[in-house]
């Protein structure tokens, strides 16, 4: 389920078209805007900066349609639609109207709609590389890192390489109570799921395995982070890419180097990144 920022009839004066007169002419367009996001961290925060604000994205429309001349609505409305996607929308819908266009007879209104999907939301995108992180300290952690890598696998994706499963210390918030050692290994895998259907189903098997959410950072039968997918840069309330906390924890990155000793985090060698933080 996600929340909609909507503004609709933004009027525009602009010069597009085919006919050579729109061209020198100026005409009124008008653009309606739905943009998918997730409201609830901004109306915990009361920050516009959480949200995306119905001004700029009126702004977006107002730049493409008083800015250079195109031929058609469609490309007036992929531009808006890129515009605002990169405000960070998981998905919009733009439509375009051209109440006066030289149609030649009567008409109400002439218009085009487009719905284009953020990087974490397109399913269309084809084939994309991601790496989880895997850890347990409760219970019978290997039999559940080995359940976990048998859950994944049966979704829709590939699995390229599991890493061994290794023992660490539990990293800890500052006063936070003693924990047992964690067992951690990492995954990769290619996928056509999106982000956001991945973290899904992660989150499925992670119900499915015991996983109670309580405390934050709480010692926890089964964890699944998505590290990594494809150097995505998102930040939304469901998901943040790369994971933020992956590149202070040798526990993510030591067991991805060992199946994965090239791999980047957020344009980095992870092996320069381990280098810098202490065993
Ligand atoms: N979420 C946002 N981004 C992501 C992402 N990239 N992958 C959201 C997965 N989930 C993501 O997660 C809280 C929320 O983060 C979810 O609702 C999801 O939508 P959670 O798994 O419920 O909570 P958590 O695991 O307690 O928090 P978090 O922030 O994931 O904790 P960390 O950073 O994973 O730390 N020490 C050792 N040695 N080994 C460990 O594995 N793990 C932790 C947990 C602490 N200390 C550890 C280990
Ligand atoms: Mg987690």
């Amino acid at each position: 389920m996600t929340d909609v920022v909507r503004i609709e009839g933004v009027r525009v004066l602009g010069t597009h078209g085919v006919l050579p007169e729109e061209r020198t002419y100026q005409q009124p367009f008008v653009v309606d805007i739905n943009a998918d996001v997730e409201t609830s961290r901004a109306a915990h925060t009361d920050s516009v900066g959480h949200t995306i604000s119905y001004a700029d994205a009126a702004a977006d429309a107002v730049s493409v349609i008083a800015g250079e001349s195109v031929n058609l609505i469609e490309t007036l409305a992929e531009r808006i639609a890129a515009k605002v996607l990169a405000r960070g929308a998981l998905s919009v819908t733009v439509t375009v109207h051209k109440p006066e266009a030289p149609v030649g007879t009567e008409f109400a209104d002439a218009s085009v709609q487009i719905t284009r999907q953020s990087p974490v939301t397109n399913a269309d995108a084809g084939i994309r590389h991601a790496v989880l992180g895997i850890g347990a300290n409760l219970g019978d952690t290997h039999a559940a890192l080995d359940w976990a890598v048998e859950q994944i696998s049966a979704l829709d994706v590939h699995v390229d390489a599991v890493s061994d499963f290794v023992g660490t210390a539990p990293v800890l918030a500052p006063g936070q109570a003693a924990q047992p050692d964690y067992l951690n290994a990492v995954l990769t895998l290619d996928t056509v799921l999106s982000p956001y259907q991945l973290l899904a189903e992660l989150q499925r098997i992670e119900v499915r395995g015991g996983r109670v959410r309580h405390e934050r950072w709480g010692a926890r039968l089964l964890d699944i982070d998505i590290v990594d997918f494809d150097g995505i840069t998102w930040d939304s309330e469901r998901l943040t890419l790369p994971h933020p906390r992956a590149a202070e924890r040798l526990f993510v990155l030591e067991p991805w180097h060992s199946i994965e000793p090239e791999a980047t985090l957020a344009g980095r060698p992870i092996a320069d990144i381990a280098a810098t933080l202490a065993p």
